[in-house]
């Protein structure tokens, strides 16, 4: 059975390329500093946009038309499979990511839900080898579900902790299975509505607690993937823990947990913080915590998730670059966490989606590796910086000096002289470096 015959393999095909379903910067083989684009990049499909759900919306129903979904829950979930691998295996793309509820239906009982979840990680492990498609991470829903209306680790209720654990022990027991080189924790819910109802410091004491109970569980079965945290500031709740990345590392330094996790960088959840996708993903880099990419991005005249396919070239320019300079993501990659709007309800547009991001990508680390090849910005910031390289700025570095030994120097020099920060002229060289790169 196909669900998209009227789709063959996409190709490369180059820039002066009319055709839709063809790859127009994505060259899977070409090398970009020595490295496979492939390699660098390491895409991974979403099951959960792109094949689980229907294109739904808090005013309206789903529109999206997704052939696969008939039959009972089950009968679905196995069609899903079917579809995604094909999906994939079209596309192109190596890896893919999953909740626990996007590849099997819950049961009545949480045993149910086990077992409907063996039974289909049994199936996407015979497509696994039979195409050769990874999977990146794993992570359990424990946001959809009532049962999670307060929090999972964060929640006022114990049996909800016991529950969540339950499901996150289920969920690394198969990512491990299926190979999984990460694996993913989105706080959905951890986070609160009301200060008048919370007790912030003991669900803060417990998600640590439960980090830490999957830190030890990991090892105990030996799964060597790598924990990730997902930034996101709000959306559900109106506050969450997990703000933003220097909020979460103040977090895992406090409790102890900072050499267990790094962080998956969602572009849409930097934005609705109030950063850009590079300061977050910057940030986490200089603390040597950048695990992984969500890659989409939102909208910035809406004040939510929208989960857009990234399309901006700016944007994708500015993020390679700073994936390059953090010797790239591996064992993270480039997750297209982003959904076709509810208006590009064919299957085909699943396609252009993705290969709409995959482009602007792939243009976006040609550019980028071309900056850093010229040392555009780094001789650029080199130079700014000079004054703490030699005389007094050298001996601050060096811890030489205090208060009193600088008093004295700025006594005698006290005419002080700066220089143009060039914001303007760095983003004309950009614009330049964007403009001219095939
Ligand atoms: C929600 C979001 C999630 C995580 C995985 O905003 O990004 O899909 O990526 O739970
Ligand atoms: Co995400």
């Amino acid at each position: 059975m196909s669900y998209f015959k009227d789709v063959t393999a996409i190709k490369y095909e180059g820039k002066n390329s009319k055709n839709p379903l063809a790859f127009k910067y994505y060259n899977p083989d070409e090398l970009v500093g020595g490295q496979r684009m492939e390699d660098i990049l390491r895409f991974s499909v979403a099951y959960w946009h792109t094949f689980s759900a229907e294109g739904s919306d808090m005013f309206g129903s789903g529109t999206w038309a997704r052939p696969w979904e008939t039959g009972t829950p089950m009968e679905r979930a196995k069609k899903r499979v079917e579809a995604a691998f094909e999906f994939m295996q079209k596309l192109g793309v190596k890896y893919f990511c999953f909740h626990d509820v996007d590849i099997a239906p819950e049961g009545e009982t949480l045993k149910e839900t086990f077992a409907n979840l063996d039974e289909i990680a049994k199936l996407i492990k015979e497509k696994m080898d039979e195409t050769g498609i990874k999977l990146l991470w794993g992570t359990s829903n424990l946001f959809g579900h009532p049962r999670f209306m307060h929090g999972a680790a964060t929640s006022p209720n114990a049996d909800v902790f016991a529950y969540s654990a339950a499901k996150v022990k289920k969920a690394m027991e198969i990512t491990k299975e299926l190979g999984g080189e990460n694996y993913v924790f989105w706080g959905g819910r951890e986070g609160y509505e009301t200060l008048l109802n919370t007790d912030m410091a003991l669900e803060l004491d417990n998600f640590a607690r439960f980090l830490h109970m999957a830190v030890d569980y990991a090892k105990e079965i030996g799964f060597t993937g790598q924990f990730l945290i997902e930034p996101k500031p709000k959306e559900p709740t109106k506050h969450q823990y997990d703000f933003d990345t220097a909020t979460v590392i103040a977090f895992l330094r406090k409790y102890g947990l900072d050499d267990y996790f790094k962080v998956n960088i969602e572009a849409n959840h930097a934005t609705l913080a109030g950063h850009t996708f590079q300061h977050e993903l910057h940030v986490a880099r200089i603390n040597g915590m950048l695990g992984s990419v969500d890659a989409n991005q939102g909208d910035m005249l809406l004040g939510w998730d929208t989960d857009q396919f990234p399309t901006n070239i700016y944007d994708t320019t500015m993020a390679m670059y700073e994936i390059l300079k953090n010797g790239g993501l591996a064992p993270g990659g480039l997750n297209f966490d982003a959904k076709v709007r509810r208006g590009s309800f064919e299957p085909v547009d699943l396609f252009y989606g993705h290969i709409a991001g995959m482009d602007a990508f792939a243009k976006g680390l040609k550019v980028a590796h071309r900056l850093l090849e010229d040392r555009v910005l780094e001789d650029f910031i080199a130079d700014r910086y000079k004054s703490f390289t030699e005389g007094i700025g050298k001996d601050i570095v060096d811890g030489k000096v205090g208060f009193k030994e600088l008093a004295e120097y700025a006594m005698e020099n006290d005419q002080i002289v700066n220089q143009s920060g060039r914001q303007e002229y760095l983003e004309a060289i950009v614009n330049q470096y964007i403009l001219e790169t095939e």
